[in-house]
């Protein structure tokens, strides 16, 4: 029977309950209303926990969304073949190491450094052991060059590291990614004079200077980029009015260094003529390079390479030499500057002068990209 039907008969007097029996039923009747009240407040306190948990959830939900959404935009890149994609975000990390001695103590981790000269004028930063480990894998571990990262639809100029030659030694280079479609790995620039270029065989062969600014990448790593297939040469030239012209050899590649580094670049396109090979007395398409130090030129009498105080392919001697002395414009004497005999000539003949570029950019990418 309900206490309450209890306590309505005992107050109409159906029934006549005893007092105690009446205090009995309102004691037990209070006991279970405060338990009712005590479970209603228990399930209003986990509704409100439950809300609590779920809108944390919601929050870490939205945080790795977010999270995500940057990584996605960060790299623009979709989720598949993972592992080289990787490499190239982390060949643009490896920027951020900035000190010689950091790059230094990594290098001697390495052993053979490749196209650095980090105690002079090079800056370039080289791979933490970690990377240079996985780079030690069977397969290729960083992209072979700058064309093949933009193929992976990264289109931003700087510097990345690439491995030409899979089991060989990653290293750096700049990536011209916006001339001419991009794709392009730079291996020299001249541009304000702050480098010297008249260099040791060994130097030519390692590379030097700054990735950033004026370098020479490297007669190896030249090497190691053109060896298999066909390649193509870039050469741009800036005067000191602002003109620019190019120079591009569809066919383009460089000899190993048992073969003298010897040049081949044939097949000219462009606006700044053929100077590579200007005539038949003046031809540097497949010729060996030469320094102070090595002589390996077509001219019996002397050294080329010291002569005009530079590295390059010279013949007997030269109708172009982009790794000359950089002279603001024109200059007299010694045919020493930054030249290419088809666009300035040799010399004025009514005032005797000769003319040095502004700006030289030499650069490579594989044919029919
Ligand atoms: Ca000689």
């Amino acid at each position: 029977m309900e206490f309450r039907q209890i306590l309505k008969q005992a107050g109409e007097g159906h029934s006549k309950p005893s007092p105690s029996r009446a205090r009995n039923l309102l004691d037990r009747l209070q006991t279970v209303e405060a338990s009712v009240a005590a479970v209603a407040s228990r399930l209003q306190r986990l509704q409100e926990e439950n809300k609590l948990n779920l809108s944390r959830v919601e929050e870490r939900l939205d945080s790795l969304v977010v999270l995500l959404m940057g990584i996605l935009s960060g790299c623009k890149l979709s989720c598949d073949d993972s592992v080289l994609k990787t490499s190239i975000l982390e060949s643009r990390r490896l920027k951020t190491l900035e000190t010689k001695e950091e790059a230094h103590l990594v290098l001697k981790g390495m052993g053979q450094v490749g196209a650095q000269d980090l105690g002079k004028e090079h800056k370039a930063e080289k791979t933490p052991a970690s990377l240079v480990e996985a780079s030690k894998k069977p397969d290729q571990s960083f992209p072979r060059d700058c064309a093949e990262i933009y193929k992976q639809g990264i289109h931003e100029n700087g510097i990345y590291t690439i491995q030409p030659i899979p089991l060989r030694q990653p290293f750096e280079a700049y990536c011209d990614m916006v001339t001419d479609g991009g794709g392009w790995t730079v291996f020299q620039r001249r541009q304000d004079g702050s480098l010297d270029f008249n260099r040791t065989w060994q130097e030519y062969c390692l590379g030097f200077g700054s990735l950033q600014g004026e370098h020479w990448l490297g007669n190896e790593q030249l090497h190691g980029l053109t060896h298999l297939g066909q390649h193509t040469l870039r050469v741009e030239l800036e005067d000191w009015y602002g003109v620019q012209r190019h120079a591009i050899y569809l066919k383009f590649k460089i000899a190993s260094e048992a073969n003298k580094y010897r040049l081949t670049a044939r097949e000219y396109q462009g606006n700044a003529g053929n100077a590579l090979s200007y005539s038949h007395h003046y031809n540097h398409d497949h010729k060996c390079f030469t320094t102070w130090d090595s002589d390996n030129d077509n001219y019996p009498m002397g050294n080329c390479g010291a002569y005009y105080g530079a590295g390059w392919w010279f013949d007997s001697c030269l109708a172009a030499n982009l790794n000359g002395k950089y002279h603001r414009g024109q200059y007299s004497g010694v045919t020493s500057g930054i030249y290419w005999g088809t666009w300035y000539i040799l010399t004025d003949k009514k005032t005797n002068q000769k003319y040095s570029f502004k700006k030289a950019e030499m650069k490579t990418r594989p044919g029919g990209f």
